[in-house]
């Protein structure tokens, strides 16, 4: 049995992930892939549990140290349960957010570091990697107001002040500069369609998907 691709969309608020998720499945389904389509925080049931403890409720609840820590422990158990599994049986698994969430949103947005979270994602990932993410980018205003108009209300992170989404948004792409051979950055701020292009072209050129 051949190993399965891990496909991780990473980006701030409202870019677009859960849009293009959908879409990309779609076109490896027509390739004759079999898909898995997962999340995080999330993805089996120990790490939605664990979910709803970081998404609701006031924006200080947890220190940065206890997010980042609870946020690793829904992926230890959402890899274990879900993600390798489904690897090992050849699947593809496509991921909304992954470990440069901890980096983006609690290493630089909420001042934790690299090095912690690069520690914490030792422990939890050993050397696992995703075979290619992708890092849909977009202003942090326009992103902040279709994830309003989206769900009509705001969760925990989007309550966080505008400087937070700003050192999210260069935390990406700062990880995208470090590790360009599994990060690709793509401009979400174009039409669904375009968007959806541009992550077929980076999974074709990328995977070999076709
Ligand atoms: N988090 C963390 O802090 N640390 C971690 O380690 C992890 C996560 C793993 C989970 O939230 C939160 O957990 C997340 C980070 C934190 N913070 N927040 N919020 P979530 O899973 O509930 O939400 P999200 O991942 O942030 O989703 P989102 O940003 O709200 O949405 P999206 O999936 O990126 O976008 P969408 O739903 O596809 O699109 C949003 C709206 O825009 C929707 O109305 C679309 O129709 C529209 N849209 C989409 N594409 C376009 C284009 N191209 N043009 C115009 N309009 C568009």
């Amino acid at each position: 049995m051949t190993r399965g691709r891990f496909i991780t969309l990473e980006g701030g608020e409202g870019a677009g992930k859960t849009t293009q998720i959908r879409l990309l499945a779609d076109a490896l389904v027509k390739w004759e892939k079999r898909v898995v389509v997962t999340r995080e925080p999330g993805g089996s049931p120990g790490a939605e549990e664990i979910r709803g403890l970081l998404v609701a409720g006031e924006t200080g609840r947890w220190g940065p140290v206890t997010e980042a820590l609870l946020h690793t422990a829904a992926r230890r158990d959402h890899l274990e349960r879900t993600v390798w599994p489904a690897l090992e049986a050849g699947h593809w698994v496509i991921c909304d957010r992954f470990f440069d969430s901890t980096m983006a949103y609690q290493g630089y947005g909420l001042g934790l570091g690299r090095e912690l979270v690069a520690t914490l994602q030792t422990a939890a990932l050993g050397d696992f990697r995703p075979d290619l993410t992708l890092i849909l980018d977009l202003p942090v205003e326009d992103g902040l107001a279709r994830a309003a108009a989206r769900r009509g209300g705001e969760d925990r992170y989007e309550r966080m002040d505008v400087a937070f989404h700003h050192r999210l948004r260069e935390g990406f792409l700062d990880i995208a500069a470090r590790e360009p051979e599994r990060c690709a950055v793509v401009d979400a701020g174009h039409p669904v369609e375009a968007v959806q292009a541009a992550i077929l072209d980076h999974v074709t050129r990328r995977l070999g998907a076709s």
